[in-house]
């Protein structure tokens, strides 16, 4: 994320080098930058407003160290504030329930759920030796489910077979009990995310 956001700023950051302060002015395209690429992320609009708001207070009036552009100076802001903004401190996932302890895998669709159940089943199961079992509840994409077995395959994590004729609650209930009777550490549940249908 910070990345892309980076290499996008450097075009209108451009504009604020060569000068010593940074102004309302000469931030200001660079901003309008921060605003699109966060709304194209698809961050909440008052999320956007905010950060934008709190990323101008710190710039405005900044007298820029010697060692830095302005540009730098400017990215530098950027980059603190989106810190804060992803939480300054890193939380371990809390594991300590009586095994297996179950996480649901929710977001909108194309988040990127079921690659990040593939993820973080991979990191339970290597860094902190997990034995994982992970199930998908999407019942109504087509393939979801394919998608999560061959995916649990190429992480080498155990897969639980559902069907989209099953009802998503029933599919987790079945792979928790599963995972109970057969030790798991971890059963990681993929859903669909938000959706409107009436199969519940
Ligand atoms: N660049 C990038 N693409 C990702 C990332 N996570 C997922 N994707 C891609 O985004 C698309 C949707 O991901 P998927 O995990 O199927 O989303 P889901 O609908 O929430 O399960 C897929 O094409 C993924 O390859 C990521 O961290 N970075
Ligand atoms: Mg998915």
């Amino acid at each position: 994320m910070f990345e892309n956001l980076t290499d996008r700023l450097s075009r209108t950051l451009k504009n604020i080098s060569g000068r010593g302060r940074l102004t309302d002015d000469n931030i200001k395209d660079t901003l309008r930058e921060v605003r699109m690429a966060l709304l194209e992320a698809d961050v909440a609009l008052p999320v956007v407003r905010d950060f934008v708001s709190r990323v101008k207070e710190s710039a405005v009036g900044l007298e820029v160290s010697k060692s830095l552009t302005p540009g730098q100076e400017f990215i530098k802001i950027v980059r603190t504030e989106l810190e804060a903004v992803m939480g300054d401190s890193n939380t371990e996932l809390d594991l300590a329930t009586q095994p297996p302890a179950v996480v649901l895998m929710a977001g909108l669709q194309g988040a990127g759920k079921t690659t990040s159940v593939g993820k973080l089943g991979k990191m339970l199961k290597e860094r902190h030796k997990k034995k994982v079992l992970v199930v998908s509840a999407d019942v109504y994409r087509p393939a979801a489910i394919k998608q999560l077995e061959t995916l649990s395959q190429d992480v080498g994590i155990d897969f639980f077979p559902s069907t989209p004729d099953q009802k998503p609650v029933d599919i987790a209930k079945a792979a928790v009990a599963h995972g109970k009777l057969k030790f798991y550490d971890v059963v990681i549940v993929d859903t669909a995310g938000a959706c409107t249908s009436t199969k519940r």
